[in-house]
């Protein structure tokens, strides 16, 4: 279904997503303003210790990122490095196992009453795209339809996204 192009496509739509401070390269940085990004959404600070855990998150995957993508180990990842290996971590089918630090501390931290499952309210603090339809997003998130987004369900749904899927 996905051909080198769509693929192409997504990588260069996540990479500028990634690019924080759009410089045009992925490094440390952009990775911990982003952690600071999804805890100012959520209404958290940094220091606080779900911040905290969020950023740690945050870079270690970009620790993992820069030894599996920073070909040339200047810790400066450029489009084109990401690009070549986002596609083969698609291709190989590791993209979840390494993004799932980020995605497990952006799913625990909008899951405010720790019931391992994100309801509507909780939900709506993840979802910054613009313009999104949050109910339709809900609802294509819940693959069950039982009103709860699992990690699993969520996991997934970030995955799809990444590789245009959804
Ligand atoms: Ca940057
Ligand atoms: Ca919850
Ligand atoms: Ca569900």
């Amino acid at each position: 279904m996905n051909d080198g192009n769509v693929l192409r496509r997504c990588a260069e739509r996540n990479f500028n997503d990634l690019d924080t401070d759009g410089d045009g390269a992925l490094t440390r940085n952009d990775y911990l303003a982003l952690a600071e990004r999804r805890c100012a959404t959520a209404g958290v600070t940094v220091d606080s210790p779900i911040g905290r855990s969020v950023a740690e998150a945050y870079l270690s995957t970009w620790e993992s990122h820069a030894r599996s993508m920073d070909l040339d180990h200047d810790e400066h990842i450029t489009k084109e490095e990401y690009v070549r290996s986002f596609e083969s971590m698609v291709r190989s089918g590791t993209m979840s196992q390494v993004l799932a630090p980020m995605f497990r501390a952006t799913f625990d931290l909008a899951d405010r009453d720790g019931d391992g499952a994100l309801a509507a309210e909780e939900f709506r603090t993840l979802w910054s795209r613009p313009g999104d339809d949050l109910a339709a997003a809900f609802q294509e998130a819940d693959a069950d339809g039982d009103g709860r987004i699992t990690y699993e369900e969520y996991a997934d749904v970030r995955r799809r996204l990444l590789v245009g899927e959804a």
